[in-house]
């Protein structure tokens, strides 16, 4: 364990999914910054989610979830603040006005398109679960990518230069975004911007998720 980081009596618990990019966004930033964590993945199928004592850490049912000592939270970005405030450097998440406020438009850009787009068409193709329909996934994600394409272009990070968590909350469901039917072959300034991420020190990958059996669901 790096010694800037506060001492602590048990490692950061991280509940997710194998397959959750959301949980993976937590997971990545863990790793990025060189964190103690033991990751709990949990069984979508066993009614854990909804059990009382799941819903006492998260009344939302849902990873990602972490318990650091006395601290429960849930909700993957705001997860990310805390980790980034607790044990990150001010480049994660930066405090001056206009800094802060380019994370924040990547995290809104992580909770609305992101989530309703290619998130929700991957959770459709992979897991049979219906976010939204799939031609709306589908019309979201084919207007965000030109977007973020142009956002991206000319630009090492997300927000500049350095990487921060603009780039942690946008990663996954981007990456993966192949797996609910959206290439990302027509854009290379997003692959080239995928591949940075993938080459930071701590970067670690979500395993791809295996082709939906239509006799035997995920
Ligand atoms: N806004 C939440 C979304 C979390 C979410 O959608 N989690 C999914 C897995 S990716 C989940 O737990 N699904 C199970 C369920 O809703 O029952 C976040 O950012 O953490």
């Amino acid at each position: 364990m790096s010694t800037k980081h506060p001492a602590r009596a048990a490692p950061i618990r991280l509940y997710s999914m194998t397959y959750s990019g959301h949980g993976h966004r937590v997971q990545l930033l863990l790793s990025l910054l060189g964190l103690p964590y033991e990751k709990i993945d949990v069984d979508p199928h066993d009614g854990v989610l909804k059990t009382p004592g799941f819903l006492a850490m998260n009344p939302f049912g849902q990873v990602p979830v972490i318990v650091d000592g006395d601290t429960t939270l849930h909700d993957s970005n705001a997860i990310l603040v805390y980790l980034a405030r607790k044990y990150g450097g001010p480049s994660w998440l930066p405090e001056d006005p206009e800094g802060s406020a380019l994370v924040q438009q990547w995290f809104s850009l992580a909770a609305g398109p992101i989530a309703f787009g290619p998130c929700a068409a991957r959770r459709l193709q992979v897991y049979g679960e219906e976010l939204v329909p799939m031609a709306s996934a589908v019309t979201i994600g084919v207007k965000l990518f030109p977007v973020l394409e142009s956002m991206l272009s000319g630009r090492t990070f997300a927000t500049g230069k350095h990487p921060s968590l603009a780039d942690v909350a946008a990663y996954t469901y981007i990456a993966h975004a192949p797996e609910g039917g959206l290439s990302l072959e027509p854009y290379p300034a997003i692959r080239a911007w995928l591949a940075r991420i993938e080459g930071l020190p701590g970067f670690i990958p979500m395993p791809g998720a295996p082709a939906r059996a239509p006799d035997h669901p995920l």
